[in-house]
């Protein structure tokens, strides 16, 4: 019972090796031949992606007002206390900034008005438009 089931389980290792091997050796192929996949030397779309910026002071947030869907927000705690920056629907959370840190989110992709506060301080609050 036992060295059945070795031998069936040497086996199956041994078949998903030729599989993996099958599969390595037509993927290669492919790569040679595809030319549709974007070259890694193309700087324009890298370019168009700007980060936006929010900064926080005072106990307020200041800054960018509407970004790109999926932009990169950069978020500076300028304050001596930590602060948030959460998505009232939790699409995206700064997690807590220390006074000076500052922190890059993804925004989301779906166009709208996102509203945000701080968890430590709800009354502070801001929105963005991403579209
Ligand atoms: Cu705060």
């Amino acid at each position: 019972m036992r060295r059945l089931t070795t031998t069936s389980a040497a086996r199956a290792a041994a078949a998903v090796a030729a599989i993996t091997l099958a599969l390595a050796a037509c993927g290669s192929d492919s790569d040679d031949s595809d030319d549709s996949e974007p070259a890694a030397d193309e700087p324009a779309e890298a370019a168009a992606t700007d980060a936006v910026e929010i900064s926080i002071e005072g106990f307020a947030f200041s800054g960018a007002t509407s970004a790109a869907a999926g932009e990169t927000l950069i978020v500076t705690n300028n304050d001596g206390s930590a602060h948030t920056l959460t998505a009232t629907e939790g699409e995206f959370n700064t997690g807590s900034l220390d006074g000076g840190a500052s922190a890059e989110i993804t925004l989301p992709t779906e166009a709208g008005t996102y509203t945000f506060f701080c968890t430590i301080h709800p009354t502070m609050t801001g929105e963005i438009i991403i579209g």
